[in-house]
């Protein structure tokens, strides 16, 4: 039953969802339109519009599909391996993060943590429901190894711009928003260790609203606007 309450749950907080949106979560599947499975199916639901069928999504499901003309919408757990019926209409998305759900050849391991590095630029609100999609959370840096490995692996690119604020950083979980003093956001731990690159966190004194901390290619942080858009990296302890 419980199940059942968080779904609802899940509906109503991501009511706020606009189309717009969808893009940034998901990318349409051709190969699976104009038909229907029961494979992983979470339910099938009235839906006045794409936005609405995307929030009861929510991002936390691997993929949904939307019926414009029988104002219908199916959501599926995970990516159905296989389509069983015929059905005109159906247009489906898959969630973009939610394709490497698990510890799939997409995270990469290291000192028994598991990492994924995502490339849609994302509002931090965003990266989080994304991590979260996938059983993670936005990346926590316990250490200067951690820092430089995330780093090198991920963000130090030879494609990267002269702007050294511009391009190649991400979003980690570090926010202060709400405690008034830097956490990590999701597992609410202050930060014993922080790695500010020079002149930063500039928020504070540039009177700037630049509440959460994101990674530069140099494994540096800097505070930034919560609503810029970024990259991100999540991070889990299991699989
Ligand atoms: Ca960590
Ligand atoms: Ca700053």
């Amino acid at each position: 039953m419980s199940g059942y309450v968080f779904s609802l749950f899940v509906v109503i907080s991501f009511c706020n969802f606009s189309n717009a949106k969808v893009s940034h979560f998901y990318r349409m599947e051709p190969a699976m339109n104009d038909k229907v499975s029961n494979t992983n199916l979470v339910g099938e639901y009235h839906s006045e519009s794409l936005g609405v069928c995307s929030a009861m999504c929510g991002g936390r499901f691997g993929c949904f599909g939307f019926n414009a003309r029988q104002k219908k919408c199916r959501i599926h757990k995970h990516y159905p391996a296989s389509m069983t019926g015929q059905e005109d209409g159906w247009v489906y998305y898959i969630s973009i993060i939610s394709e490497s759900a698990g510890c799939g050849s997409e995270w990469l391991e290291h000192n028994g943590h598991y990492y994924f590095y995502g490339t849609t630029p994302l509002t931090w609100n965003e990266a989080q429901i994304a991590c979260e999609a996938v059983s993670s959370q936005l990346v926590q840096i316990e250490d200067k190894e951690e820092s430089d490995w995330l780093a090198a692996t991920f963000l130090f690119k030879s494609t990267c711009s002269d702007g050294f604020y511009s391009d190649c950083t991400a979003w980690s979980s570090g926010n202060i928003s709400i405690e008034g003093n830097y956490r990590w956001q999701q597992s609410n731990l202050a930060m014993n260790f922080t790695y500010w690159n020079s002149d930063q966190p500039s928020g504070s004194y540039l009177d700037k609203d630049e509440d959460c901390v994101e990674i530069l290619r140099n494994g540096k942080w800097n505070d930034r606007e919560c609503g810029d858009r970024n990259w991100l990296i999540c991070e889990k302890t299991k699989c």
